[in-house]
């Protein structure tokens, strides 16, 4: 007989919680300016996060507010939806809009009082913030090729078709946010869950999938639960998909049994299979996920534990049918889409570099009132990118010059006049927003890339593509574990530093240095780019440089200082 499993505690929140409401309706509307820890949790899976300022933390003391994640599958947003994100962040928020690394966007600092007028605002514009964040499929990404060909339509489609079938089917959203009517008041027992696919404890822990053009990584396929390649033919006739399964990046430093880990190729399926493919690879790690250990739930453990041969077996049988072999592909490079592209109907796209996905008013810079700006007058289409950036597409040649005088005007320049080292960066929110930073990131890293540049451009190296990102924690949130380098907050200002992914996010890269204090990462990293210029060979990466080379070992001034 099986051993009985002891379920972590959220599995019997989750249980408990008939389909999401839980104690949330009561909790909104009393007195405290916090809910408590069983309805924070609940709180993810309708899009928010329970927060302090830890810069103003002092003991107990907490100024508590909330970060709300919109579901906004591939980033792609009307003018108009832009605008009204543009104003909650001022109406409700810190006055900022963050792009999300998952292509979406997030306001911080909302106080309770505000979320349901916030959450109804974001509800009347046809999107929701339901199942951006909890157990269950998030946000789906997609290659970010706006509207420059039948291949944009095509993989928009299909992302949007496994983002609403996916989304959970409880009216809990409706009924603590926007309409306030219960739907079910009896007794707990006698509550049945809607939830026909998820079920009452939905996934054993959050679930991403992307969907990557082939030859586009900018989605990183190989670190999602599921990463699909949309495969094109002749006049761009989609062909099918490879299926990647497996990848996911969080770890923990102390706990050897957590790491990064790239999916593996499971095979290549015709577009009328797709959607029951993916939605069987989720039910099997409904069904096997570990609901006991929350550290090990993630699918990735199980596809590790089993082997990718296993995991297949397990799906197919489900499907009653093979997959058909994983097809060959062209190389995958990262795509950032940066400045002006003409569109296949002859209108053009704009790909603008923000810092961090930080849109903001900082002194002359004025990110956001630029954006609203030139939006407002010219109502372009909006795509957000998985590299934190931002595309205003659909523009028309004769406005091209005003498109550049409006952002020109708020001290906005193109991307072209900034280094490739810090257009390929990118930094999480860690302080003072995230409740797991160790070590700040997104505040800390337009220095670090700026030194890091000065080295680069010094060395020579300014025309090699060498991605820099930075995470406050392991968890690993700005995907640092597949860049050139990354930079992990491990312990108070110091971080672990990783060398050797790649910017086509198909290699892992591996643990350099740990420990290292903030004001030393430079002087770290400039040895390891002067030896790559000083032996590349044949063009290649620093990356492919240093997968060949042996990375140097640490010397005893910097063991003494561990
Ligand atoms: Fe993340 C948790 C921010 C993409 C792995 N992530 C968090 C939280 C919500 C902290 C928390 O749980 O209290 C962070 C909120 C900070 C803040 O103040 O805003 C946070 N994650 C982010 C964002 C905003 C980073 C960014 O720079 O844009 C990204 C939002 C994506 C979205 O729109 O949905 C974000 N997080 C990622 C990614 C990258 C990706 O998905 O492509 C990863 C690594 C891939 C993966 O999932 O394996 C990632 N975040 C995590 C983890 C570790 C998960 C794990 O398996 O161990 C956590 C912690 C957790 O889940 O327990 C986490
Ligand atoms: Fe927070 Fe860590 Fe994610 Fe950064 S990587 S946002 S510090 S959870």
């Amino acid at each position: 007989m099986d051993k009985e499993i002891k379920l972590s505690k959220e599995e019997k929140l989750k249980a408990a919680s008939r389909d999401l409401r839980g104690d949330l309706v009561e909790e909104l509307h009393n007195e405290q300016a916090s809910f408590s820890k069983d309805s924070c949790n609940l709180l993810k899976f309708h899009g928010l996060y329970q927060q302090d300022d830890r810069d103003t933390r002092k003991g107990k003391n907490k100024d508590y507010s909330f970060m709300i994640r919109c579901r906004i599958p591939g980033g792609g947003l009307s003018a108009e939806q832009y605008l009204v994100h543009d104003r909650i962040a001022d109406d409700h928020a810190n006055g900022t809009l963050r792009i999300t690394t998952r292509q979406t966007f997030q306001f911080h600092g909302v106080i309770k009082q505000q979320l349901s007028e916030t959450l109804s605002a974001i509800n009347d514009l046809l999107l929701t913030t339901m199942a951006a964040c909890g157990d269950v499929v998030r946000n789906v990404m997609y290659s970010p090729v706006p509207a420059v060909s039948a291949r944009q339509d095509i993989i928009q489609k299909y992302a949007e078709e496994i983002s609403d079938k996916l989304l959970p089917k409880t009216r809990a959203f409706h009924e603590v946010w926007i309409d306030g009517e219960k739907v079910f008041s009896g007794k707990q027992e006698d509550y049945k869950s809607v939830e026909t696919f998820y079920g009452p404890t939905y996934l054993p822990r959050k679930f991403k999938i992307g969907i990557a053009e082939a030859g586009d990584n900018s989605i990183d396929v190989y670190t999602q639960d599921i990463g699909l390649v949309a495969l094109f033919g002749e006049d761009d006739k989609l062909e099918g998909f490879n299926v990647i399964a497996g990848g996911g990046l969080g770890m923990n430093h102390k706990k050897s049994d957590t790491f990064p880990r790239l999916g593996d190729h499971m095979g290549f399926i015709t577009e009328d299979r797709l959607y029951e493919v993916v939605e069987t690879i989720v039910s099997v790690q409904r069904d096997h996920g570990d609901r006991s250990n929350r550290k090990q739930a993630r699918m990735k453990y199980l596809i590790h534990n089993w082997g990718i041969d296993k995991f297949r077996d397990e799906v197919e049988s489900r499907l009653g049918y093979e997959l058909q072999p994983f097809l060959p592909m062209p190389e995958f490079e990262l795509k950032l889409y940066h400045g002006w592209h003409r569109q296949q109907d002859g209108r053009w796209f704009l790909g603008l570099f923000i810092e961090n996905g930080r849109i903001k008013n900082d002194g002359d810079l004025r990110i956001k009132d630029g954006l609203k700006a030139v939006i407002t007058t010219h109502q372009p289409g909006i795509q957000l990118t998985p590299n934190q950036d931002i595309i205003l597409t659909d523009i028309k040649e004769e406005d091209r010059e005003s498109v550049e005088d409006i952002l020109n005007g708020h001290g906005l320049s193109l991307p072209d006049t900034y280094s490739n080292a810090v257009r390929f960066s990118m930094a999480c929110p860690a302080m003072p927003t995230c409740g797991l930073a160790i070590t700040e990131s997104e505040r800390v890293m337009p220095q670090i890339i700026r030194e890091i540049e000065h080295e680069i451009e010094s060395i020579g190296l300014q025309d090699e593509t060498i991605t820099v990102r930075m995470t406050g924690c392991p968890n690993g949130c700005a995907r640092p574990y597949v860049a050139d380098i990354g930079f992990v907050g491990q312990s108070l200002e110091k971080y672990s530093v990783f060398i050797g992914g790649a910017s086509s996010g198909t290699h892992l890269n591996t643990l350099y240095r740990e420990l290292v204090p903030f004001n030393e990462l430079t002087s770290t990293i400039r040895p390891l780019l002067e030896q790559f210029k000083a032996e590349q060979k044949n063009g290649e990466t620093f990356s492919e440089y240093w997968r060949r080379t042996e990375l140097p070992t640490a010397d005893a001034e910097f063991i003494q200082n561990k």
